[in-house]
């Protein structure tokens, strides 16, 4: 066990557009409030902090930087800058470690506490002289980070240092043959203060408890520091994740350096993802989803005031966040909606059918859902919602009227929604590939063959066809 406090926080890492400062600024109060020790500042997309990461920051940037340090400090939070070279740096040239500490004095000069190094999402290449000198990627970023930490150590004592790794899940260590080798090496060379970033089985994992960190911590010599990227949304922008933190073990606490959430890349969404998260770190043992869930749909619910100053009815606001649920999963009543729809695909039809009635009734209340999100003051958070509630309208709509057809033996007939252009609706570039090769029920490409119909959709004559 490592002697640091336990690391807590928010790590704003994920691709896309950034926050912005003004949003920044507003959160920091939420995180104290909620107990969170610290902010990482690491969107992938800050030119400055990936793609060209040994250029200055601009006045501008400097004056928003030391705001956000300032800022941090008053409400007791450490503030984490991250930087990330490795897209192409040269890590044989002694000049190019001076560029990432001259860079890193910057952001020390305005106020930054902590420090990470970021190797994701890079190839698994050395340059030429890289390789002679290091002969391992592993030695040549162990190399470069002890190069920046040493000056750090003298630097900024107080500071934490952490590291992400290239193989940062399981999956990836598995998967890049020498991945676990990679890791051991890493670990052996990093200094014992240095805190190294972990996501757990999977780049997005649905469990992480103790065991499944024990051969990682020992490959590394210390116990991980949890990423977890559950309510990440970067990598499949039609969706939100709004339901509470899930999966994580009680007894995870203790087998980690400290736990950090990448969130929904829309600032305005991330309420759940953040209080339940609060809700879990204070209390792991005791910790229920479904009831942290409901108190921060509670807590959440103020933020939907509508135009004419009433809130949006709470039963809306659940539905809003079951229909953007966690990844593997809607929640619970849309799940049980989407079983009625399965079981009604495969019965007999049914025109009397309760489940049909319902369905009917459940697409009523999407487009109820996202005609009243239309009346919401916060105009940013009904942008950051508007095409995944959008989208589940337009879905539930058609499946109730295509389950409908279909309860009076009408499924035929070929008809397209009067507000459809024909051909328009779920085409476009990726539909069409989605289309040409669907997934089966285990999530595994079932490529498209002539005369099939795709999986995954109700099936003919929903789109009006091209003629
Ligand atoms: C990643 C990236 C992260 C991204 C996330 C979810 C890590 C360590 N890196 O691979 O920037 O937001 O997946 O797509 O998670």
């Amino acid at each position: 066990m490592s002697d640091r406090p336990y690391y807590s926080g928010v790590i704003e890492g994920f691709y896309g557009r950034p926050w912005r400062h003004e949003q920044r600024l507003a959160l920091l109060p939420r995180l104290a409030a909620w107990g969170f020790a610290a902010y990482i500042y690491a969107p992938k997309d800050d030119i400055k902090l990936r793609a060209a990461w040994r250029e200055r920051y601009d006045a501008t940037e400097v004056t928003q930087l030391t705001e956000l340090a300032r800022a941090c400090r008053a409400q007791g939070l450490r503030f984490g800058y991250a930087i990330a070279p490795g897209l192409d740096v040269r890590y044989a040239e002694e000049a190019e470690l001076e560029r990432l500490r001259t860079k890193v004095d910057q952001v020390l000069d305005l106020g930054a506490d902590d420090v990470v190094l970021l190797f994701d999402d890079i190839p698994h290449a050395l340059d030429a002289l890289s390789r002679e000198r290091f002969g391992s990627v592993a030695a040549a970023q162990a190399h470069l980070a002890e190069g920046l930490f040493a000056h750090l150590r003298a630097r900024a004592p107080a500071g934490r240092r952490i590291v992400c790794p290239t193989d940062y899940c399981r999956r990836m260590a598995d998967a890049s043959g020498d991945g676990w080798a990679y890791l051991h090496a890493l670990g052996e060379r990093l200094g014992p203060d240095v805190d190294v970033f972990w996501t757990g089985d999977e780049i997005v994992s649905e469990r992480i408890d103790a065991a499944s960190l024990a051969d990682v911590s020992a490959a590394l010599r210390r116990p991980p520091l949890i990423w977890d990227n559950l309510h990440a949304n970067d990598y499949d922008l039609r969706r939100l994740y709004l339901g509470p933190l899930a999966g994580r073990s009680a007894d995870l606490r203790t087998a980690s350096a400290g736990f950090v959430t990448n969130p929904n890349t829309p600032f305005e969404v991330n309420e759940v993802a953040f209080a339940t998260l609060a809700a879990y770190l204070h209390d792991p043992v005791g910790y229920q989803p479904a009831a942290a869930w409901r108190d921060a749909l509670r807590d959440w619910h103020g933020g939907f005031t509508l135009n004419d100053g009433n809130l949006l009815a709470a039963e809306l606001l659940e539905l809003l966040a079951e229909l953007c649920y966690l990844p593997w999963s809607s929640g619970p009543l849309v799940e049980a909606h989407l079983g009625d729809a399965r079981a009604l695909l495969a019965a007999a039809p049914d025109p009397f059918d309760a489940r049909l009635a319902r369905l009917r009734h459940f697409a009523d209340e999407v487009e109820r859902l996202l005609l009243h999100l239309t009346e919401l003051r916060d105009r940013d958070l009904l942008y950051a919602l508007y095409n995944v509630v959008w989208e589940a309208r337009t879905e539930s709509r058609a499946l109730a009227d295509y389950l409908e057809l279909r309860a009076r033996s009408l499924q035929g007939a070929r008809f397209g929604r009067p507000d459809h252009l024909p051909n328009t609706y779920r085409r476009g570039f990726t539909a069409d590939v989605q289309a040409l090769l669907p997934l089966d029920d285990d999530g595994a490409v079932v490529p498209h063959t002539r005369g099939t119909n795709p999986a995954g959709g109700p099936a003919e004559g929903l789109t009006g066809g091209p003629g």
